[in-house]
């Protein structure tokens, strides 16, 4: 019989409707609901991106389906045959009803991925010890990949985006290197740094890697989408960033959201919205390399290190 692996493809979740903004933010916020003025604050956000719809949710939707159908493909009969399941962190189906759903198809080895390729003990961490600890339970092996930020198909996928958008800047009159690249991921609390967490110099490794593949020199790297904590986050954030280019007479700002893989509130809004209207306060032209949903090269990024960890369960090893 061909053996089964079962693949837990993890995601940060969205909600399915307004209705489930509460829940969700409660979630985010570890079980404290939020005050009326704080689900105001972020239902309007949703409403803002496209009337009130979750992109997050079809986009992840679309990833696990594509990302099993590249496993798969061209699959011979002695290999195994990988079935994927999804898990999200803050929303339905979560990390642990995904793993039962594994169970109850009688998957007994596993290989856990995660939808974001930086690692840090509070983003990925998290998930892969979630997973983990559901996996003992279900009498599940089950290994997780940590981290792809280096890949080189992740680092050819993004860098023909980047090099996409500096062709545009070209086209509308700009000189390629007087165009600024904003490479950007979501913020931390900053007390990671203090814990030796990888996150801060992963994203500077791709960002790097981007910058040599693509020639560019004029690069930096920033944060965005902090939390509305009282501790401090990493920075600077990008829009303090873009302020202080505009001072130093910057004018054409290209953001690549590297951290992220989908188009969601943080890019749709944080980008697409909040940055973009300051940069229109200050008269700087900015434009966001397209994020990569379920392009066929991520999937193949996401299929080989799937593969590759799966070489580590023991019914590959038997
Ligand atoms: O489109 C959507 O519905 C979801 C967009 C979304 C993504 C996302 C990714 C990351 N987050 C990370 C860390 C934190 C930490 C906190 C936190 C809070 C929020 C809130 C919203 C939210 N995050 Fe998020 N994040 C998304 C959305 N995030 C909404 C709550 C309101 C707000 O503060 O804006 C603070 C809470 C805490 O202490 O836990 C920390 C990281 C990522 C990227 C990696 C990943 O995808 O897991 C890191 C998408």
């Amino acid at each position: 019989m061909t053996a089964k692996i079962g693949v837990l493809v993890m995601s940060y979740g969205t909600p399915e409707s307004m209705d489930g903004v509460e829940e969700y933010y409660t979630d985010i916020r570890h079980g404290n609901p939020p005050s009326p003025e704080q689900l105001k604050e972020l239902k309007d956000r949703y409403e803002a991106i496209v009337g009130g719809v979750f992109p997050l949710r079809e986009n992840t939707d679309r990833q696990v389906e594509a990302l099993q159908e590249t496993l798969n493909r061209g699959r011979s009969p002695e290999e195994p045959q990988y079935v994927c399941y999804q898990g999200l962190k803050h929303a339905r189906p979560f990390i642990e009803d995904g793993v039962e759903a594994m169970a109850k198809d009688g998957i007994k080895h596993a290989v856990g991925v995660v939808l974001a390729p930086h690692y840090s003990v509070m983003s990925v961490g998290i998930y892969i010890k979630r997973a983990k600890k559901k996996a003992e339970e279900c009498g599940i092996e089950l290994e997780a990949v940590e981290s792809y930020h280096l890949h080189p198909q992740l680092i050819e996928v993004l860098s023909r985006r980047v090099a996409v958008k500096l062709d545009a800047f070209e086209e509308t009159g700009a000189v390629r290197g007087d165009v600024k690249v904003l490479f950007s991921a979501h913020s931390l609390p900053e007390r990671i740094l203090a814990m030796g967490d990888p996150y801060r110099d992963q994203l500077l490794e791709t960002s790097q890697a981007i910058a040599d593949k693509t020639g560019v020199k004029n690069w930096q790297f920033t944060w965005q989408s902090a939390g509305r904590t009282s501790e401090p986050w990493l920075g600077p954030d990008i829009l303090d960033t873009m302020k202080e280019l505009s001072e130093a007479q910057v004018k054409y700002v290209l953001s690549a959201p590297i951290g992220f893989v989908s188009d969601h509130l943080e890019v749709l809004y944080d980008l697409d919205i909040e940055a973009q209207a300051l940069a229109a306060d200050l008269d700087m032209r900015l434009m966001r390399i397209e994020s990569l949903n379920s392009d066929p090269g991520y999937m193949d990024v996401l299929s080989d290190v799937v593969r590759k960890k799966a070489g580590e369960l023991k019914v590959s090893r038997a």
